[in-house]
């Protein structure tokens, strides 16, 4: 519980066997449940979260977006928080943006890993794809958002439902983003974290994923959200 909040951690994760556990052991002891989804992981991801003392769910169909709602759907917590399993993302210092949240009475806030304080942390692939996209979210949009892409979330459960994303993959990102903006009834910013080097490999390939990231917003611009 942090300021009588129940709070949820939601990790999705495909083949993170070697950032799994120090994720796990940076969350802080406030934190209520942990949720790990594994997204049919060929590694000891799941054995490895189990025996962490994590809440595993096992999602088939393939997608970080498909395995962030199953993990999303499954929480109990009054205050959802994601992150990468791959230790990058900050959870150890969530206080200051839960806090942000809380004090400013916001619903969802995204934290924006740029701009960058350790500047090994993010592959320049990742980086220009990050500054194309959010680029491109302020032109159509005409809103700033300092990191389109950040994968690490801190929002009311109660206003999930409002934002209910659609995509099954990587453009739930910019999708939730999007739409916690432009909704009227949420109340949305974004705060500057911390950003770690990655632990094991990749999942992402930054071409067709940018490019795929690119139309899907042009989509959503011209059919709305
Ligand atoms: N459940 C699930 N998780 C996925 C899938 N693809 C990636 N992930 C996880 O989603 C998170 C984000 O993927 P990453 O590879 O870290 O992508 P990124 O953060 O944009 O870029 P890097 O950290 O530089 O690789 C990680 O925890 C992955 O394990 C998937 O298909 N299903
Ligand atoms: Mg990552």
């Amino acid at each position: 519980m942090y300021k009588n909040k129940k709070i949820s951690v939601v990790i999705p994760c495909n083949n993170e066997e070697r950032g799994i556990e120090l994720t796990f052991k940076r969350i802080p002891r406030f934190v209520d449940e942990v949720i790990v989804v594994d997204n049919l992981s060929r590694d000891k991801t799941a054995l490895i979260a189990k025996k962490l003392g994590a809440k595993v769910i096992s999602e088939k169909s393939k997608g970080y977006g498909f395995a962030l709602k199953s993990g999303i759907g499954a929480t109990k917590g009054d205050i959802i928080i994601t992150v990468d399993g791959d230790a990058t993302y900050p959870v150890e210092d969530t206080k200051q943006p839960l806090d942000y949240l809380i004090n400013e009475n916001l619903d969802f806030v995204s934290c924006s890993r740029f701009p960058l304080r350790n500047h090994s942390s993010m592959h320049w692939q990742n980086l220009l794809g990050n500054k194309v996209l959010s680029f491109l979210m302020k032109v159509l949009f005409l809103r700033e958002f300092k990191d389109g892409l950040s994968g690490m979330w801190i929002f009311k459960k109660g206003i999930y439902k409002y934002l209910t994303p659609l995509s099954s993959g990587w453009n739930i990102s910019e999708e939730i983003k999007i739409k916690a903006y432009l909704c009227p009834e949420v109340k949305f910013d974004e705060y500057r974290i911390n950003y770690h080097p990655r632990f094991g490999q990749s999942k992402v390939w930054p071409l067709p994923v940018g490019l795929q990231n690119i139309f899907y917003l042009f989509y959503l611009r011209v059919h709305g959200v």
